[in-house]
């Protein structure tokens, strides 16, 4: 699987094409179907079979770079037609923005509106399921999907935004049955709320909607706003990757991306307006700026258990891994574990293990640390022995492969249709590890850029200090000091009140201990009474 938003495009991208030889969606296997094609039209489409590994490696480097290169050209056409804008614009809500998006004027350039419908062809293949039609959001996004329809030989319905008082008063207009699965084609994503009125007009008239593609998402909530209802997004662009890929391509001053970056980090802070009063304590960070319905729900399992605490559960079998989870369960807000040392892991242990996070409420950490390019990681995240995307709530990731990565994770859990929050590993407590300042604030920088999906750290201290995003720091300990393989432990006050982190992480202080269940309740008192003592 491939994701559509790469990452940013780097000024070493080979030579740029012309948006025409975006060529239209073409098939990678049988799970990634386009509306209408057979397997073989598809193949011919491409131009060439790719029934061998090799032959397929070479169909993705080359399908790949090709919507590299489409995005980019497409990120320097709609700056050049002023679709995008940067300045000083007052919005209708009264906010002043560094930008401007508008792709209404898109249509009156043919080969700009050839490269959206190439590239919304190209996100197809993202999807594992197959639709029957699609239907553009009016009215920007009605002329892209109609030349999506066109270029990409789908059948197409229109959903009507006011209807006629005369005739035959559908809603829906075109070709379709009950049950036929439609996808959802939209210019521009904020809240999501366009995209849900459609939906919910289709699915009244007896339609199957799950998925959208959005040209561009705003960053405001509206991909987690979707998902909550049901609806998968994936987007070309989401605008902090244009923002990106248009410094590369020098049209944007290094000074602006910064401002345009932290004023999309504060709009997404803005925009979570149906969260929920709390009382979170003072030294955790405040939900009340969250827009994350991960670390919503964090803080609110942290409040009612009035525990900071994240036992990792570093046993080897699943009667272990469960009895564990079972004892600590009523103490902890979050049960941490690496699957990939339970000899004896099958779907049974990951029902098993959500069961028990249920039935005490705390949430699944896999300490996984990704580390490997996009394409690699949305495999290891959500397929194999573990399938991780499908039981776990909270995943974390090495920042060194770059945003392609975090691309990947973000695209895999959309498809997996879970909330899933991902931490950066940004320090680590192990002496002599190689992370050094500039890399941290890499880290925090990436993280930025990725919230709400980025919702926080591990790390040994506070790294953002608006708290939005928290710091969960392992390598604590009371008894120790640390072990024989360089593991460094701190007590819980030093972390808290001198460090200023959110959460503790104890691994063998409490699962090593004669009594988990006993050892767990006093760090998650100890903790508490440290934070509001
Ligand atoms: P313990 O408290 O037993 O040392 O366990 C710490 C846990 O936190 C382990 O699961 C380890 O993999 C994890 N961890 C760590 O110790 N240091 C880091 O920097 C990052 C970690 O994830």
């Amino acid at each position: 699987m491939t994701h559509c938003v790469e990452g940013e495009l780097t000024p070493q991208s080979p030579a740029k094409t012309s948006c025409g030889e975006v060529a239209p969606c073409c098939d990678r296997n049988e799970g990634h179907s386009s509306p209408r094609a057979t397997q073989g039209e598809r193949r011919l489409a491409c131009g060439a079979e790719h029934g061998t590994g090799c032959e397929e490696d070479l169909f993705f480097v080359s399908t790949k770079r090709r919507r590299f290169l489409g995005m980019e050209q497409l990120a320097k056409d709609l700056f050049e037609i002023g679709a995008v804008k940067f300045g000083t614009f007052k919005l209708k809500s009264g906010i002043t923005s560094p930008f401007y998006v508008d792709l209404r004027v898109a249509v009156s350039y043919p080969r700009v509106l050839r490269s959206i419908a190439a590239l919304y062809l190209e996100c197809l293949q993202d999807f594992s399921s197959a639709f029957d039609v699609i239907c553009g959001v009016p009215y920007t996004a009605l002329p892209f999907a109609t030349a999506m329809a066109v270029q990409g030989d789908l059948p197409m319905v229109m959903c009507r935004k006011e209807v006629k008082d005369h005739g035959t008063r559908r809603v829906v207009e075109g070709a379709f049955t009950q049950g036929s699965r439609c996808l959802i084609i939209e210019d521009v994503v904020t809240s999501g709320s366009s995209i849900l009125e459609v939906v919910g007009a289709l699915r009244a008239e007896g339609l199957k909607v799950d998925h959208a593609i959005v040209l561009l998402d705003r960053e405001q909530g509206g991909c987690e706003a979707l998902l909550g209802q049901g609806i998968g997004l994936r987007s070309v662009f989401r605008i902090s990757n244009l923002v990106g890929t248009l410094r590369n391509l020098n049209l944007l001053e290094p000074g602006k991306v910064d401002m345009i970056l932290d004023f999309i980090c504060t709009a997404r802070a803005a925009s979570d307006v149906k969260r929920p009063e709390t009382n979170v304590p003072s030294a955790l960070p405040v939900a009340a700026s969250s827009s994350s319905p991960v670390r919503d729900q964090l803080y609110s399992i942290a409040e009612k258990k009035r525990s900071i605490l994240c036992v990792a559960a570093d046993v080897q079998s699943t009667k272990e891994l469960l009895g564990i989870a079972d004892a600590v369960g009523p103490h902890i807000c979050v049960l941490k574990l690496h699957a990939d040392i339970i000899q004896d892991w099958t779907t049974d242990t990951s029902r098993r293990l959500r069961e028990l996070a249920d039935k005490h409420s705390f949430m699944l950490f896999e300490d996984r640390k990704f580390a490997d390019i996009g394409n690699t990681v949305v495999a290891q995240f959500s397929a194999g022995v573990h399938r991780i995307s499908s039981w776990a709530d909270i995943v974390n990731a090495h920042a060194i492969p770059g945003p392609g990565l975090i691309e990947g994770l973000r695209h895999a859990c959309a498809i997996s249709g879970r909330m899933i929050g991902l931490l950066l590993v940004a320090q680590m407590s192990s002496n002599g590890n190689l992370i050094d300042e500039r890399y941290t604030a890499t880290c925090l920088r990436m993280a930025r850029e990725a919230f709400p999906f980025c919702i926080g750290f591990i790390a040994q201290e506070r790294l953002d200090p608006t708290g939005k995003l928290f710091v969960m720091a392992p390598g604590v300990q009371l008894d120790s000091k640390g072990d024989q393989l360089g593991q460094q432990y701190n007590s819980p006050e030093y972390l808290l009140k001198r460090k200023g982190v959110d959460f503790l992480i104890v691994g063998r202080g409490i699962y090593g201990s004669e009594e988990p269940a006993k050892a767990a309740q006093m760090y998650k008192e100890l903790s508490w009474s440290v934070l509001h003592g």
